[in-house]
């Protein structure tokens, strides 16, 4: 079976952050099938949503993987279980980690449990600056160009950190 390029975003606003970032990182790389292609920088950011929250750490990663994405998504929703990820009836609230599959290859898959490419994508600053960083002539399915995408959607105070 050909490999699919897939890129995750990665984010988490509780219990040291850049830590459950980078241990995340791990994990994924630790799937049977998986293989990093490219991790972005991390980068800070205001809250989207609710704003009693603190900052999140985000970032994106593109990896090359044979898994299918609903088998993808599983793994990645053991990983988030692992990292203390509690799922509260608050949308949009505080969490330790959070791992969306934002793109699986060029397909559009709309599914009661994942839609892919991931919903929020086009407004998103703090998942379309990473990818911009490690796949900056990326066209996404249904949208077009990264670059496009990008021209209307303001930093809403994204810093990338060292
Ligand atoms: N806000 C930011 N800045 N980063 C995130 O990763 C993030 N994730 C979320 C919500 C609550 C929408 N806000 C976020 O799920």
């Amino acid at each position: 079976m050909t490999k699919a390029l897939v890129y995750i975003g990665l984010g988490s606003n509780l219990s040291t952050p850049k830590a459950q970032i980078n241990t995340a990182r791990v994990a994924i790389n630790s799937l049977v099938g998986v293989c990093e292609q490219a991790f972005s920088s991390l980068y800070r950011s205001p809250p989207m949503g609710p704003q009693d929250q603190p900052d999140y750490v985000n970032a994106v990663m593109a990896i090359n993987t044979d898994l299918s994405a609903l088998a993808l998504l599983r793994c990645l929703q053991q990983i988030e279980l692992d990292h203390g990820r509690e799922r509260k009836d608050e949308r949009w609230g505080a969490r330790t980690l959070d791992l969306d599959i934002l793109l699986y290859g060029q397909q559009m898959i709309d599914q009661p449990d994942l839609c892919v490419p991931h919903y929020g994508l086009a407004k998103r600053a703090f998942v379309l600056y990473p990818l911009q960083e490690i796949a900056p002539k990326l066209v996404v399915p249904g949208l077009g160009r990264l670059s496009k995408l990008l021209v209307s959607c303001p930093l809403d105070g994204l810093e990338r950190l060292d």
